[in-house]
């Protein structure tokens, strides 16, 4: 078995976790699953950077010891990673003794190597960027990244010799080409090079936070040096040479543009000075944007991820973010593109495939679907050309191109049930075979690409297969299982709907969690067209059609599966940070609870009191702005309009139920 050791960039833990770099751990995680499905024993390897000067002061700012403030930060970067489904196998944090031990030892290889000499170093440094500066990088004065005026210093510094390696690396580049990708990344890398290469400085002095360098504990180790050891040291390097055997060299570093010079120059540098192995290749991905800018923290353009998951869950961002930002390019987030892509992508084509095969199959087979004497249709041909472009693309780290791919098949079988119609073959009973095949190729493309999905969203990826009859699971599945079959029984899972459109939905159903999800959200409060209310239906709800199809309606069983009850408010105030958001108490007659509401544009709080509303009683708890809303308030939201609480013209004892 092939194995495959994949890092991304470690993390500063000065802020909590953005768009930007919770989208290169979703990329590597793209990656690192896709390995795994193709059959390889995979090492996926994240952590933090703590020894940033930048987190010291934070620490010291907020009041903290910077070691219980890494702790605190730690289980909040886990969180969000968790949250975002990002299967790493080891997480490393440069505080931890294993570190300690695998940077001494490399900087002592280093030392005796004779690469590191005394020296004193001064100049300009930029604490955001960790990096000595020189007059020429600076815009106005400013680093041009942070747009910050860097600090002058002078101290006694040790340093690498850098230039020593210069030929070395020029002769790695060219006789391996594939070393940094993309192209972009190589030439601007092989320029820097050209243009020759200084000494570096690899220590600071009077600093108490960070690893003494082994020599003169006076000193501690230059935050990148250390930073960049965490390759090595989480594969045990100073710690255990039998784990280090197994996995070192990297197969792929996964960092973001901004730091390829790190990587690309300094660390393997370091590397030929400590007589190791190269990484066998770096991948610099671009940066995502917001409004125009690189989605930063310090310039305040910074998005948090969990107000992204909570809006969909966690795979229609993770599928936004790979499939239209390609991979080793800048991209855009915004809301209204987000919520766009949502519905195209996942509610009108994805999600309704997978409604319209389980609703056909139960409708014309008894939910039970098998192949016929015919031979597959031409969807076979479509989804066996997808498979091998997307295995090509994924080889090539071409993430939206393999995302791509397997939408195709979708489009494919959406477009399918069109020209074929079923519902008019069913009509014509000389036609039943012919129906039976068509339904069995539909669930089959659905298989296929859902197995293709699985690296990019893989708890629906994994939803779907369980609905169109896939008994295996879901983490033995591999690449090959994606080659079409024409045999087996599939027993189709009749379930809600998995992405309903977000502006579509005038009532809620009972148990329709991604709905929900949708609708409640509304911690976006710098979003053109603010996504919906909280609490209530979206505020771009059209009024109900009287004429829905017949198929959009609900049995009156449906409907009673909804718990409404008449409740009281007891108490009620805004909360914090949020334009729309209401926390209220009510009295539900049996039992008091706490809801959040998107009702703050309409309602004062004070004025809310004593009221007697409607709740959907039996909804799942959800946590809006961090706080849990077990249940929902019901108001009319009309086009364009604010919300308007449903309520009573006489007098309703709480926990009355309302049919
Ligand atoms: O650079 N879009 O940490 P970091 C895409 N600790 N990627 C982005 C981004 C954006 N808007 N903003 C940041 C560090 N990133 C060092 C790394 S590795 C030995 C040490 C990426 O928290 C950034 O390029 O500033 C980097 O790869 C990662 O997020 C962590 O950034």
């Amino acid at each position: 078995m092939s194995r495959f050791y994949l890092t991304t960039a470690i993390d500063y833990v000065n802020s909590r976790p953005h768009l930007g770099t919770a989208y290169e751990k979703i990329a590597a995680d793209v990656i690192a699953r896709y390995k795994r499905l193709a059959g390889a024993d995979v090492h996926f390897v994240m952590g933090n950077d703590e020894h940033s000067q930048n987190v010291f002061r934070k620490a010291r700012e907020v009041g903290e010891d910077p070691l219980a403030y890494c702790d605190r930060m730690a289980a909040e970067f886990l969180e969000v990673w968790k949250r975002l489904d990002i299967s790493f196998d080891d997480f490393i944090r440069t505080t931890e003794p294993r570190h300690k031990a695998g940077v001494q030892a490399l900087v002592r290889r280093m030392t005796a190597a004779g690469d590191i000499f005394e020296g004193h170093y001064e100049g300009w440094y930029c604490v955001s960027c960790e990096a000595f500066k020189q007059e020429k990088d600076l815009v106005e004065g400013l680093c041009p990244i942070h747009r910050t005026k860097p600090d002058w210093i002078r101290e006694k510094n040790y340093f690498f010799r850098l230039s020593k390696y210069q030929d070395a690396l020029r002769a790695h580049f060219s006789a391996h080409p594939e070393f940094l990708v993309p192209d972009i990344r190589r030439n601007e890398i092989l320029r820097l090079i050209e243009s020759g290469l200084d000494d570096i400085s690899v220590s600071r002095a009077g600093q108490a936070w960070g690893i003494p360098m082994p020599e003169d504990p006076q000193s501690v180790i230059y935050v990148w040096v250390d930073a960049l050891i965490n390759y090595l040291s989480a594969v045990g390097y100073g710690t255990d040479e039998v784990l280090r055997e197994r996995w070192w060299p990297a197969d792929l570093h996964v960092i973001g543009k901004d730091i390829t010079r790190f990587h690309a120059v300094i660390w393997p540098a370091m590397l030929m000075s400590a007589g190791l192995p190269l990484p066998k290749q770096i991948f610099g991905h671009g940066w995502v944007h917001f409004k125009g800018e690189k989605m930063s923290k310090s310039l305040g353009t910074a998005i948090e991820p969990l107000d992204a998951v909570q809006r969909f869950g966690p795979d229609p961002l993770r599928l936004y973010l790979i499939k239209e930002i390609a991979f080793g390019g800048d991209g855009d987030f915004t809301w209204d593109r987000f919520e766009d892509r949502y519905n195209v992508d996942l509610a009108n084509n994805l999600g309704n495939l997978v409604n319209r095969i389980a609703a056909m199959a139960h409708k014309y087979r008894g939910g039970r679907l098998a192949p016929t004497t015919e031979a597959p249709g031409r969807l076979a041909d479509v989804a066996g050309r997808a498979v091998d472009e997307y295995r090509r693309d994924m080889d090539a780290f071409a993430l939206e191109r393999a995302a791509a791919a397997a939408f195709r098949i979708v489009d494919a079988a959406n477009e399918y049930i069109a020209s074929t119609e079923p519902w008019a073959l069913a009509r014509d009973g000389s036609k039943a075979d012919h129906l039976g095949q068509v339904l069995f190729d539909v669930a089959e493309a659905v298989r296929v690409a859902a197995i293709l999905l699985l690296p990019i969203m893989p708890g629906s990826a994994g939803e779907i297969l369980r609905r169109v009859g896939e008994t295996r699971k879901v983490a033995a599945l591999r690449l090959p299982d994606a080659t079409w079959r024409h045999d087996g029984e599939r027993v189709m899972a009749k379930a809600d709907a998995l992405w309903p459109r977000v502006e579509a939905q005038a009532a809620p159903t009972s148990n329709d969690t991604d709905t929900r999800d949708g609708r409640r959200q509304s911690v976006d409060e710098t979003s053109k067209t603010p996504p919906a209310s909280a609490a209530v239906p979206p505020a771009s709800t059209p009024a109900a059609s009287p004429s829905a199809p017949a198929a959009e309606r609900i049995t009156i069983d449906d409907f009673m599966k909804v718990d409404l009850r008449v409740v009281k408010v007891l108490a009620a105030e805004k909360v914090p940070n949020s334009r729309k958001l209401i926390k209220l108490s009510i009295d539900a007659g049996t039992e008091q609870r706490t809801l959040v509401a998107g009702i703050a544009e309409s309602y004062e709080p004070e004025a809310l009191v004593g009221r007697t509303v409607v709740m959907v009683f039996n909804l799942k708890p959800a946590k809006l702005m961090g706080i849990e809303s077990d249940g929902m308030v019901l108001a009319a939201s009309p086009d364009g309009g604010k919300p308007t609480l449903v309520g009573f013209e006489q007098d309703v004892p709480p926990g009355t139920r309302v049919r």
